[in-house]
């Protein structure tokens, strides 16, 4: 029945170990993304293909996280994709202090991952943001209050909103005028983006480090030059690759594809939608003695990186997708 390419479901050899929900939602959510990312198709038809570094037919290619973005807005936001994740199996991983923050952003983010150790190497994790709405300008708050306020004394309604939301790919509230997305986009592109794509998933991030004939060696700088080969625009913010300081945490995306979008009043134009990302996680230095053979996902650098997810963000922005780059 799903029409997902095969190498990017989610397989558990033991589907005990989450609730029947889980893998169903996560495939649900990964097939109304592909349906709207033609360069993941490019990604999976054009470059990681059987043969790919190790990869064999029937083969999947591990999903490193999700990622969504929400307004921070009472009754929405990060917790309401909490409230969600939890039931599903998932737990929020407490950074020791505070969520990662993007001051210049006005954004603050955190990430989940399967509760039981067991699954973690196969359920993506999931990175969820939301943008800290207060400290916009009036004119975008007024924008996105006027369209969210009603979930603030919603209660657990909200919940059922959000959730038809995820499991269809759009917004639990109405579709802005071009005027409002418009205006909004000069403040936070991340604001427009979420005014206009709700709750669809924002991008996944393939595991690199997963791909069974590399892994722990691929060159990640040849792998972009193979996926600019294959006709992909690259996010160049920073550098093509991100390193996090510790050198251990490896990220690079492919620019979001611009799709066209219809706003309300049947106005319709093309704006940036959603993005395909790549990981490669380096094994920690407390496991140096281990053999490659016997490395495991939690050998691996976990986590993510302010300074990587900085750049990561700028892969919708106009800069980025605009004219000229694909
Ligand atoms: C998330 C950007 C950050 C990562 O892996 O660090 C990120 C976004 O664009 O919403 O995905
Ligand atoms: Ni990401």
């Amino acid at each position: 029945q799903l029409r997902l390419p095969k190498e990017l479901l989610i397989r558990l050899t033991d589907q005990c170990q989450v609730p029947p929900a889980t893998l169903p939602f996560l495939h649900q959510v990964l097939e109304l993304y592909a349906e709207r990312t033609p360069g993941l198709h490019t990604v999976v038809e054009g470059v990681m293909r059987p043969g790919y570094m190790g990869l064999t037919p029937g083969e999947t290619l591990g999903h490193d996280h999700f990622a969504f973005r929400t307004f921070g807005v009472p009754g929405l936001g990060i917790s309401s994709l909490e409230r969600i994740l939890l039931p599903l199996g998932y737990q929020r991983v407490e950074d020791p202090g505070a969520p990662l923050t993007f001051p210049a952003k006005k954004l603050v983010a955190t990430w989940f991952m399967a509760k039981d150790p067991r699954v973690r190497a196969v359920l993506p994790r999931v990175f969820v943001s939301e943008i800290q709405v207060e400290k916009l300008s009036p004119a975008a708050r007024e924008i996105i209050l006027g369209t969210t306020g009603w979930a603030a004394g919603a209660g657990e309604a909200v919940q059922v909103q959000v959730l038809t939301a995820l499991l269809t790919g759009t917004a639990p509230w109405p579709r802005p005028t071009l005027e409002q997305y418009e205006l909004l986009l000069k403040e936070s592109e991340y604001a427009a983006w979420v005014l206009a794509h709700g709750y669809s998933l924002n991008h996944t991030a393939l595991a690199l480090h997963r791909l069974p004939g590399v892994g722990p060696s691929l060159d990640m700088d040849g792998f972009v030059r193979q996926l600019s080969g294959a006709g992909m625009a690259m996010n160049a913010e920073g550098g093509l690759v991100k390193v996090s300081p510790d050198g251990l945490l490896l990220q690079c995306s492919v620019v979001a594809d611009r799709r066209p979008f219809e706003f309300s009043c049947g106005q319709q134009q093309d704006i940036a939608a959603a993005y395909v990302e790549f990981v490669k996680r380096l094994r920690l230095p407390r496991f140096a003695h281990l053999k490659d053979e016997e490395l495991r996902e939690e050998h691996l650098r976990d986590g993510f990186e302010v300074g990587n997810a900085d750049r990561i963000f700028e892969s919708t922005t106009l800069a980025a997708t605009g004219a000229g780059s694909k």
